[in-house]
């Protein structure tokens, strides 16, 4: 029933009428989706008319999204996605007016894992800022990785990123040259779902197939060949890891951006701000010059990082410009 790539090929044996399974949506466009079984074969198929109609209104499917798939034996035969499976989590991309404009570009999130070299291309972390901005606005837990530590000493490595730990994220320091900090990246990947995001070139893919050989994402040096003149791949696609879980690669969090948040609710996503949020003076404080403002009290007393501060002010103004 399956080829060497692993492809269902139901058209060349006998399928039970009835047959029914379970997979993952790993990949799609135009309306065929590639759906993963457990087995590791994967299945081309296609939403029924009822779900198809659901698509305009509610739901929408995308990959990461859990599915019942169901063999119809009707000449020629094919699969037909019967249910969507509620999901745990998303990473959306909401457009100006709301909900109805939301498109989900990977459902099933475990975690957003923010990629940055140390050096070449030099790290930005007020981007990362963005970044961690959007997985908290979906609510997913996120990690830090400084790829390419080989390249600059430990103490310029640890202080990029010192106020994102500071504000309690997890910050991995790697690289794909000495094998630094790859097994504990590993173990936190590992039988997770995760979504790659950073700027080309830090080393994501080069990560990746490290981390995870047989993976065979595509690096600088090879894309550079076979990708002149292609279309770039539209979408996420999720690579299945060994052991369980996925990894999603392409859109970055760039393309999700940072549409539809509600500037008040910004504060919300720097999660060391919380513990000062609602001890303002002013209940309605938007942090930047009202006076009794326990927010900027932390920033001068050195518990909120002056630079994440700054990521807030930047962030909210920009959403509230949108509105
Ligand atoms: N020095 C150094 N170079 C790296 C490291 N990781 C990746 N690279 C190189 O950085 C370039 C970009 O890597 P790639 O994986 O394609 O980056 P991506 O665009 O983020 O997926 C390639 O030439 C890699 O060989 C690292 O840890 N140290
Ligand atoms: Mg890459
Ligand atoms: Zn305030």
């Amino acid at each position: 029933m399956h080829d060497s790539d692993g492809v269902l090929k139901v058209q060349h044996g006998p399928v039970p009428p009835d047959l029914s399974v379970d997979g993952v949506v790993v990949q799609g466009t135009g309306g065929v989706w590639d759906v993963r079984l457990e087995s590791g074969a994967v299945a081309q198929a296609s939403l029924r008319g009822r779900l198809k109609q659901d698509e305009r209104t509610a739901i929408k499917l995308a990959v990461g999204d859990r599915v019942t798939i169901q063999w119809d034996n009707r000449d020629p035969g094919a699969w037909f996605i019967t249910t969507i499976h509620e999901r745990r989590s998303k990473l959306a991309r909401r457009a100006p007016g709301g909900a109805r404009g939301e498109r989900v570009v990977v459902a099933n999130l475990d975690q957003v894992l923010v990629v940055f070299a140390a050096a070449n291309p030099e790290p930005h972390p007020r981007m990362a800022d963005r970044f961690l901005v959007i997985a908290e606005a979906n609510g997913l837990d996120a990690r830090i990785v400084v790829n390419k530590c080989d390249l600059v000493s430990a103490e310029r490595s640890r202080a990029l990123f010192a106020e994102h730990a500071a504000a309690g994220y997890p910050v991995h320091y790697t690289s794909v040259r000495t094998g630094e900090g790859l097994d504990e990246l590993r173990a936190e990947v590992g039988g997770r779902s995760s979504a790659l995001s950073g700027p080309s070139g830090v080393g994501k893919s080069s990560l990746m197939n490290t981390l995870f050989p047989g993976l065979n994402l595509r690096t600088a040096a090879i894309s550079e060949s076979v990708n002149k003149g292609r279309h770039t791949t539209v979408g996420a696609v999720l690579h299945p890891l060994p052991g369980g879980g996925f990894l999603a690669d392409t859109p970055g969090l760039r393309e999700v951006g940072l549409w539809g948040i509600d500037p008040a609710d910004v504060a919300h996503c720097f999660p060391e701000f919380r513990p000062f949020l609602g001890e303002c003076r002013f209940a309605d404080c938007i942090h930047t010059v009202e006076p009794g403002c326990a927010i900027r009290e932390a920033v001068t007393a050195g518990t909120i990082m002056q630079g994440r501060f700054d990521s807030y002010v930047k962030l909210r103004e920009e959403l509230a410009g949108q509105r």
